[in-house]
């Protein structure tokens, strides 16, 4: 497919042939892409040559890919992707449909940003562990936000995910009705490319549009027919962020789960452990009833929290039940 170069206003005249850009997928549909330049303009390119014949075997470009386009001087005149940069991280989950191997959802995110609410719906830590778990599994950073803190009082929104605060973890505490924790938390994004997670009802939705407005995130509705399996014809989207950076709206990190995470990585994934790690008296310890367990002896002098420590052998388990 081609589109013609005046649709991209904001670049200026028709680009010279040997003109080189970089940008950013943002979205793509039908074997078009929508790459996002430095400059602010949004150019439709598609994959040619060498690239779209790679692309047959897998699906090779992903939501957050960073690309090298070429203005082809043809009638009409073409953006096409000449080169994907290396990618820095990627999110991924199963192929669907039964396909092997795995599908890239979003490439190149800095952090993810795993939201709950103070109250109204409670929260669990043991999931936020399972979310932290999928994020660390991806070498993302993960930012916790604690919505909703004028349900409660600040002593008690900082009891809550002290336990991840301890193990290293930014936690940010926000109220869409009293503004607190909002300019932090818009610092915290302004720049990055970040995804979203959390569970339904906590507030992701009403942080965006009160720190974004006009963002336009996709509605829970969509998000909810991802989970329910439709997710085959739903891929990410990047929305460019007027302060720079990227919000990726979907797919979080639930919808990721916990795909092609190996048991044995999974101590890895507790940020608190990796000091202690390699100091158990038998090299290939799991840190479950083995003596002289240095993880052990660290949750039993309160080094490391009971709870984040029964989330690693929960999710251990549940791992080493599906290989
Ligand atoms: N008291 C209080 N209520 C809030 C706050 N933030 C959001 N809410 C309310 O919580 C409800 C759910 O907010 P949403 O923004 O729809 O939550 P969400 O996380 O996007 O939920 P899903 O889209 O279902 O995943 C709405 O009624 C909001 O008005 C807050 O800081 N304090
Ligand atoms: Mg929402
Ligand atoms: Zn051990």
């Amino acid at each position: 497919m081609t589109r013609n170069a005046s649709q991209f206003v904001q670049l200026g005249p028709m680009p010279p042939d040997d003109l080189h850009v970089d940008g950013v997928v943002v979205q793509g549909t039908g074997g078009v892409y929508d790459v996002r330049l430095a400059s602010g303009a949004t150019a439709a390119a598609s994959l040619r040559g060498r690239l779209k014949h790679e692309e047959r075997g897998a699906l090779k470009l992903a939501v957050g890919d960073k690309v090298t386009l070429r203005w082809e001087n043809s009638d009409p005149g073409a953006w096409i992707i000449t080169d994907i940069h290396p990618r820095m991280s990627k999110l991924a989950r199963r192929a669907p449909g039964g396909a092997r191997g795995e599908r890239v959802v979003v490439a190149n995110l800095d952090q993810v940003l795993v939201v709950f609410a103070a109250a109204r719906p409670e929260p669990h830590p043991r999931m936020l562990d399972r979310f932290l778990v999928i994020a660390e599994a991806n070498g993302l950073h993960a930012r916790i936000v604690v919505n909703k803190c004028d349900l409660v009082t600040p002593a008690q929104a900082h009891a809550l995910f002290r336990e991840h605060a301890d193990a290293g973890y930014p936690v940010h505490y926000t109220s869409i009705a009293t503004g607190e924790g909002l300019q932090e938390l818009h610092d915290a994004l302004a720049g990055r490319s970040s995804a979203l997670s959390g569970p339904s009802g906590v507030g992701k939705s009403s942080l965006m549009n009160r720190l974004f407005p006009g963002l336009d995130l996709r509605t829970a509705a969509i998000s909810d027919s991802v989970n329910k399996g439709r997710h085959t014809t739903v891929g990410a989207v990047l929305h460019p962020l007027p302060c720079g950076g990227f919000l990726a709206d979907t797919p979080g990190l639930r919808e990721v789960g916990l795909w092609g995470i190996e048991p044995v990585d999974v101590p890895h994934c507790f940020p608190e452990f990796v000091p202690m790690l390699g100091q158990c008296r038998f090299a290939d310890c799991l840190h479950t009833v083995e003596p002289g367990c240095a993880i052990r002896e660290a949750v039993a002098r309160g080094a490391v929290s009971r709870g984040r420590y029964e989330s690693y052998v929960k999710l251990r388990e549940e791992l080493s039940a599906q290989h």
